[in-house]
């Protein structure tokens, strides 16, 4: 960090994990019995959009009661020059490219320069903003299938369908046996054209956002924190190599050995949001 000028967090579903928003592949976001890869896809969608959009429901629920935690925090910390200037003096650059859709990441951003501002302004203050890059897409966007307007809303349900068939679930335990079916008609729809709306993250076989700012900042970092990503999806699990390639270092922040271990540098085994406030105080 020392000698790194241009710095990029790669963060994934283990830096929201104390914000009690579940991961993917360790088991704990089982859901209803269901994997949750096997939701997050357009196939899943167009066969069954009522079972994806109780998913989301549920993942929107968490998320609006969630807070960021210790490891946002300080990430957050990092994207305000003068602290950056303390652990990396030679830094130029700092982004976070995020997978989590959850938005925790921005609140916390968010509230640290509401304080800053409210102590004292430091220099480059206005920027911070845009060095969150949100790839997977954001949990609260929905987006028409058909005209693709997105529009951001952060009601708890975003139609009185879905809150029904969040009641009746909490008797059940298996989706597959006693699966609600709510019609096409009664799940969200487009604000502008009534078509059917969909959650507006990126799922397998799409491609994700801003990949030409991703792909320039990967090619110009010289350090890479890996945090809270098991590393297994393309392309995010490769910019640590893409970094490695052109001589930066890499930082590995799991619990867990994860996909680029190898690549790493450094491994810091251990929860994100008791590592990185020990590690950047
Ligand atoms: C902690 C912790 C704590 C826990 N502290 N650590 C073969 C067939 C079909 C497709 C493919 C194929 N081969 C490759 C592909 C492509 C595919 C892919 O990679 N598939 C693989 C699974 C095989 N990728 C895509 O389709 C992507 N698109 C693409 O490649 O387009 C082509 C293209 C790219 C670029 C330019 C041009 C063209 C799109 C991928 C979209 C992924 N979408 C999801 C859902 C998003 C919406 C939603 O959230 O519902 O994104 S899937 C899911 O996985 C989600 C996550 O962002 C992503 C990554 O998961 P993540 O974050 O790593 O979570 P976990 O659970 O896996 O890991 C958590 C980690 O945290 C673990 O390691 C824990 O140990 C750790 N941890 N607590 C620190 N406290
Ligand atoms: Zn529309």
């Amino acid at each position: 960090m020392r000698a790194a000028e241009h710095i990029i967090v790669l963060a994934g579903a283990g830096l929201s994990a104390a914000s009690g928003i579940p991961t993917f592949r360790d088991g704990g976001g089982m859901w209803r019995s269901l994997d949750p890869t096997s939701l997050a896809t357009p196939e899943a969608f167009a066969a069954n959009p009522s079972l994806v959009w109780q998913f989301y429901h549920y993942r929107r629920t968490k998320a609006l009661a969630a807070r960021p935690n210790a490891a946002h925090d300080i990430i957050a910390k990092l994207s305000i020059p003068t602290y950056l200037k303390k652990v990396a003096p030679n830094a130029k650059s700092f982004h976070l490219i995020t997978q989590n859709i959850d938005g925790l990441s921005s609140m916390a951003l968010e509230s640290l320069l509401e304080k800053t501002h409210a102590v004292d302004a430091p220099e480059g203050v206005s920027i911070p903003k845009a060095s969150i890059v949100e790839m997977h897409g954001r949990l609260f966007d929905v987006k028409c299938t058909e005209c693709g307007s997105c529009q951001e809303d952060r009601s708890p349900a975003l139609c009185p369908a879905l809150s029904g068939a969040d009641d009746t679930f909490q008797n059940y335990q298996d989706a597959g046996t006693h699966e609600i079916k709510i019609p096409e008609s009664d799940l969200p729809r487009c604000v502008e054209c009534g078509a059917l709306a969909r959650p507006g993250v990126v799922w397998f076989g799409e491609i994700p956002h801003h990949m030409d700012k991703i792909n320039e900042l990967v090619l110009k970092a010289d350090m890479i924190l890996v945090v809270g990503t098991s590393s297994t999806v393309c392309p995010a699990s490769t910019f640590a190599s893409g970094v490695k390639e052109h001589g930066g270092k890499v930082a590995i922040f799991n619990v867990e050995p994860s996909g680029e271990d190898e690549e790493a540098d450094f491994v810091f085994a251990g929860r994100c949001e008791t590592v990185l406030p020990d590690l950047f105080p």
